[in-house]
């Protein structure tokens, strides 16, 4: 029988945060959200809006109130504001804080030494933050801390969930596996996991740390009607790899595969994103355990991505094309990649998007908003370059 569990979702107007509400009210849990608004506001600042035309977040509540008869509190806030987080937790004493409300975009904070410090800033500080007023006001809260594949980089062996055997100079040991980030955004993910790790043996507190892969899709079960729809970014500071090939294809330009596109990664749906941290919600690891799980479906390298959507799209009438344009990130480009994935599944996870049919729908669901695509077409090529830091005295 399902436990009700009450829930506090740090950035529930994102992408992943807005869905996972509303799966979770769906399944009867009891939904908080906190957020500033501040992607709103980062997204407006490169020029670009959500392809998927959202609400405010009162009129996304009223919405779903009248939608579906279910209730989601919300409280304005900034999560780099220790008041807030403190209030926040002294208020709800939440079974769950799932934390999703960080600067998330590797190319923002590439962009110059001002967005790489915002970027660190305040994602270490909203998770410091989240840790001290559990361990202050909330000890039982188990933390669900959204980290993510990238922390791992793409190392020439096997990556294990967080951990692994190492034998060195003839002695054994079970330690963090090594991170080898990409992005200042890429290592504030990193530093925080030091932090959760530390903050876990020091003080006892119960935290999942999921290191996810790229995420895609425009829609999961409870998306049913345009005023639930979440956000879905295209620009090339925002954008994920998947998405912007298919707001590329809709807009009749080429994919954009950053050189040669042998980069992979893992990539899940957001229908099975949601699953997974539901999943990961209602089976909290032990009390007073750092659990750290790999979050993705399946690898692919970007080429084979492009070539899937090429074929969807081709089958769809549109006409798709791919081009190889220079990578403007330091990145391999051919690479071994083979992180393990099971512990979500051990604990009940099934994939149930695959590929080709969550790119039918995406496909569709642009189609609707071409408009909206064509009036950004500008921001669609990259410009953000690791090598080329922008200089902000100019
Ligand atoms: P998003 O930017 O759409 O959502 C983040 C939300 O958090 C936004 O609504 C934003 O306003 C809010 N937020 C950010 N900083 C805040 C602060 N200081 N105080 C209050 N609210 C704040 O991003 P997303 O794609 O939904 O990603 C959510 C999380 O998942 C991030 O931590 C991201 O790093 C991680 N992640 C995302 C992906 C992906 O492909 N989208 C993959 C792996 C991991
Ligand atoms: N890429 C292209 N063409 C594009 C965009 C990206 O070839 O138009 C390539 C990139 O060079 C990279 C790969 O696709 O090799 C993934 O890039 P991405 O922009 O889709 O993803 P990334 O920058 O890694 O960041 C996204 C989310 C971030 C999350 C991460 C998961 O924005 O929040 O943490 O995916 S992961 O990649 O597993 O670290």
């Amino acid at each position: 029988m399902l436990i009700e569990l009450r829930v506090v979702i740090g950035g529930i107007d994102g992408y992943i945060g807005w869905a996972l509400a509303l799966h979770l009210v769906s399944r009867g849990h009891n939904v908080i959200g906190v957020d500033n608004f501040v992607t709103r506001r980062r997204v407006e600042e490169v020029g670009s809006w959500s392809a998927t035309p959202i609400l405010d977040m009162y009129e996304r509540l009223k919405a779903v109130e009248e939608l579906t008869g279910q209730r989601i509190e919300f409280v304005e806030g900034d999560l780099t504001d220790y008041a807030v987080v403190r209030g926040v937790f002294n208020k709800y004493k939440p079974d769950a804080f799932v934390h999703l409300g960080e600067q998330r975009s590797a190319p923002y904070s590439m962009i110059d030494v001002h967005h790489a410090v915002e970027t660190q800033v305040s994602n270490i500080t909203s998770s410091l933050n989240i840790v001290y007023a559990m361990k202050d006001v909330s000890p039982h809260t188990h933390l669900v801390k959204m980290g993510t594949m990238g922390e791992y980089g793409t190392p020439n062996i096997d990556i294990p969930e967080g951990f692994f055997e190492v034998e060195y100079n003839g002695r054994r040991d079970y330690l963090p596996f090594p991170r080898m980030a990409g992005s200042w955004y890429h290592w504030s993910k990193v530093h925080d996991s030091g932090n959760m790790m530390f903050a876990n043996k020091i003080w006892g507190l119960t935290i999942t740390d999921v290191m996810q892969g790229v995420v895609y899709g425009t829609r999961t079960d409870e998306i049913v009607d345009e005023r639930l729809h979440t956000r879905f970014d295209f620009d090339e500071v925002w954008g994920t790899a998947l998405n912007r090939f298919c707001v590329e294809t809709v807009l009749g330009l080429p994919m954009t595969v950053y050189g040669r596109g042998g980069q992979t990664r893992g990539f899940i749906s957001l229908t099975d994103s949601v699953q997974c941290l539901r999943i990961a919600i209602e089976n909290p690891p032990d009390k007073s355990e750092y659990r750290v799980l790999n979050q993705f479906d399946e690898a692919y390298s970007v080429i084979e991505l492009a070539k899937k959507v090429y074929e969807v799209a081709k089958r769809k009438g549109l006409e798709p094309a791919i081009a190889n344009v220079p990578n403007p990130r330091v990145e391999a480009e051919q690479h071994y990649y083979n992180p393990i994935h099971e512990k979500l599944k051990r604990l009940g996870y099934k994939r149930t998007r695959m590929l080709e049919d969550e790119l039918s729908i995406i496909l569709d669901d642009l189609v609707k908003y071409r408009d909206r695509l064509e009036a950004k077409r500008e921001v669609i090529f990259p410009r953000t370059d690791w090598r080329k830091p922008r200089n902000p005295l100019h």
